[in-house]
């Protein structure tokens, strides 16, 4: 194995390369080694200073996290840069590609930073559920206003070099060949004598927001008002408050006790968890890294409605031109004018500027002619969920489809070799089955079919990366991943209702666990008039919902439904009369009502919830538990924080869910209770 850590020499300038592939996260393969160096270097009088860079792809970008978990191996990251910060002599780093979370606290450790144009700094640390806890809260702030570092900290997201360069988090961005720039950079400050003050030394902005708190409070307050339950938003900000009111050791100890207790949490953990999930989702069998996407510059849409329309400008978003095809000209026009009123209401709000808005409407195109669809690389349908109508586009798609290029369906429930079979080319025909609003929404459930062939799948994969999504590869079932574990998710609503739960106290134990709302309040958002439809067309019924259907009680829009709503607000109130229309429902029933625990409610909505999930993995539909995560998160407000359902029911233990299936199904006997044969063996195994 080639040195993690290998020093060059330039003009009395020592450049300290640093080498641990993919991404020089600094485990301790790295800190060792570099310590030891950075140790030699200090007593060495032929240095005069010191760069520190990175080969491959990228400066360092943070701790290992996969050694979070394990017991910790000095030197500690602290270490390393205390000691990198007691050498007098000047000290550069040379930052290319990414240097986060702890990648940027070593940077922060040197005297001086430069950066490639293209570089990036940022402390994520916040978005494993964390906080910096190698000096970043203490050292920031110093370098760029308490105020501006809690803004990085807390957010999470990486500035840019330019945007870097106007904060003071770097001192120069490199023109041409970076690492030189850096050493004749290094020089000049080394002759140039000094002194080279470390970071953790200055005061002067520190200063400034001592003499201001009230306006660091106020930014503190705005920063964590979407915490959502999250507790290291509110560790880091406490952090940073430190750096202003402690001495800097202080806040240093103080900053590590915190990091150490929220590593040592649930929070993190069910963080980091889906911090590899996502990437483990994208390893597919069967499409390993020899397989190459198609490449796709031209994607097409058929179907300029809620669906159509969002997709088109998350492809457009992604850089790809796109035709959005309708059959009508009045329905292509209403689609068109829709998409112009979703970009402008970004600009509004601030956060779309008005050239890029022009940029992205420049890239779409509508048409009513499936012939302007004859040059795409991708295709989506994205028209109304009747199989019939499926058809007809496929078979059309079929004619006009240049070849090699890929059909993809936004179906969420059919079946997608159903579909496939429409046409002469099953094994181009794959599923993309986005969420609404599909601008937006991260999620993409990737839907493999029998035929679908490996490279339609890579380029399926590669299309959804270029466009930000969170793809997961799932199979072909009813309602897929998400919507099929949905369905048994409220599989007890209406029981619960009946048996005397209210929508309010049903929804509440969600918003407590930390859902972004209940099901009761989904369904008044959604629409009740669409699973109203629904249970028509399967023979079904829902004694409460269906009455306040016929009442014509839809929900939001109609300002009633399982709450009531002030005209044009959407903050839900409970309402007397559906709560008197659920009693008379019980007595109709013969069901005798009674206290509903919070307890009871999530034991009969979720846990048969994970009980699918189960099947799903029984059956194959999913490759692993981390990838339901995945989709839960990314696609149906489960709270991150817990890691998704199936992470969720390990920690909680999956021995205990099981036995109150068991029990629900001996008192119930429905099947939605009865446990799946996953689970019964991941309770055993305490694992999936
Ligand atoms: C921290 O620093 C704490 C400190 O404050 C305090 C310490 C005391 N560790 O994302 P990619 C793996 S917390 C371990 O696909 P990209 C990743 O799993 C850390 N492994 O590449 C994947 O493995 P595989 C704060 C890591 O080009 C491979 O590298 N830092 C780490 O799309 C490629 O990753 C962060 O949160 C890591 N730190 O994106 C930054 N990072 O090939 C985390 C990556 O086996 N990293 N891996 O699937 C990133 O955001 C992205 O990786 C990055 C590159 C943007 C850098």
């Amino acid at each position: 194995m080639a040195d993690t850590v290998s020093v060059t020499r330039q003009d009395g300038v020592a450049v300290v390369w640093l080498d641990n592939p993919p991404v020089n996260a600094l485990g301790h393969a790295l800190r060792q080694p570099l310590h030891a160096m950075l140790e030699k270097l200090r007593a060495d009088a032929d240095t005069a200073a010191i760069v520190i860079a990175c080969k491959g792809r990228t400066f360092v970008a943070g701790a290992d996290i996969s050694e979070f978990g394990q017991p910790p191996k000095a030197p500690s990251l602290p270490d390393v840069i205390a000691l990198l910060e007691s050498i007098g002599k000047p000290t550069v780093a040379a930052i290319h590609g990414n240097a986060l979370g702890g990648g940027f606290e070593l940077a922060l450790g040197c005297h001086y930073r430069i950066a490639a144009p293209d570089a990036r700094v940022g402390l994520p640390e916040v978005t494993l559920g964390l906080l910096p806890g190698a000096g970043g809260t203490v050292r920031l702030p110093r370098l760029v206003g308490a105020r501006e570092a809690l803004g990085v900290i807390v957010s999470g997201k990486p500035v840019n070099a330019e945007k870097a360069l106007a904060l003071g988090a770097i001192d120069a961005i490199a023109e041409g060949d970076l690492v030189a720039e850096a050493v004749s950079f290094a020089r000049a400050r080394a002759e140039g004598g000094g002194p080279h003050v470390p970071v953790l030394k200055r005061e002067e902005k520190i200063e400034a927001a001592r003499n201001d708190l009230d306006a660091f409070e106020e930014t503190a307050k705005a920063a964590t008002a979407n915490a959502r339950g999250l507790t290291a938003p509110l560790r880091c900000t406490e952090a940073v408050r430190n750096a202003i009111l402690l001495e800097p050791s202080q806040a240093l100890a103080r900053e590590r006790e915190m990091f150490v207790e929220l590593r040592d949490g649930e929070e993190s953990a069910a963080l980091r968890h889906l911090f590899f999930a996502e990437r483990e989702a994208v390893k597919v069998e069967g499409v390993g890294k020899d397989v190459a996407a198609r490449p796709v510059r031209h994607v097409g849409i058929v179907g300029a409605g809620t669906m159509g329309g969002g997709i088109a400008m998350a492809f457009a978003n992604g850089g790809m031109r796109v035709t959005v095809l309708e059959v009508g000209d009045e329905a292509l026009q209403r689609g068109l004018g829709q998409i112009e009123k979703n970009y402008a209401g970004s600009v509004s709000r601030g956060s779309l500027s008005e050239k890029d808005k022009l940029a992205r409407l420049a890239r779409i195109r509508g048409t009513t002619d499936y012939t302007d669809m004859s040059d795409c690389d991708l295709i989506v349908e994205a028209v109304f969920e009747e199989m019939g109508v499926k058809r007809k586009v496929f078979e059309k798609l079929d004619e006009v489809a240049r070849d090699g290029a890929v059909l993809a369906s936004n179906t969420s429930y059919l079946d997608l070799d159903a579909i496939a079979a429409f046409t002469k080319r099953p094994s181009d025909v794959v599923g993309l089955h986005f969420f609404s609003p599909a601008h937006v929404m991260r999620l993409l459930e990737i839907v493999r079919g029998e035929r679908t062939a490996p490279e339609v799948l890579a380029t399926a994969l590669s299309v959804a990366k270029a466009i930000g999504k969170t793809p997961v590869v799932v199979g072909v079932c009813d309602g897929f991943v998400g919507n099929r574990m949905l369905a048994a998710r409220r599989e007890e609503n209406e029981a619960l209702l009946l048996e005397g739960a209210s929508p309010s106290s049903v929804d509440k134990a969600f918003t407590d666990f930390g859902w972004p709302m209940g099901p009761f309040q989904m369904v008044d958002l959604a629409g009740l008039d669409i699973s109203w439809r629904h249970r028509q067309s399967q023979g079904l019924t829902a004694p409460v919902a269906d009455s306040l259907c016929e009442l014509g009680y839809f929900g939001q829009k109609t300002g009633r439904g399982f709450y009531r709503y002030d005209e044009g607000a959407r903050k839900p109130v409970p309402d007397p009369f559906v709560e008197e229309l659920i009693e008379a429902k019980s007595r109709e029933l013969g069901i005798e009502r009674r206290a509903i625990g919070a307890e009871e409610i999530l034991e009969r909505t979720m846990y048969p919830m994970i009980n699918e999930g189960a099947r799903i993995l029984e059956e194959g539909i999913a490759a692993r538990a981390s990838d339901i995560d995945v989709v839960w998160v990314n696609g149906y407000g489960f709270p991150r924080g817990k890691g998704g359902p199936m992470f969720w029911a390990r920690r909680h233990g999956i021995d205990k869910i099981l036995a109150r299936l068991e029990y629900w199904h001996g008192v119930t006997g429905k099947p939605v209770y009865r446990p799946a044969r996953k689970l019964v063996e991941a309770a055993a195994a305490a694992s999936w």
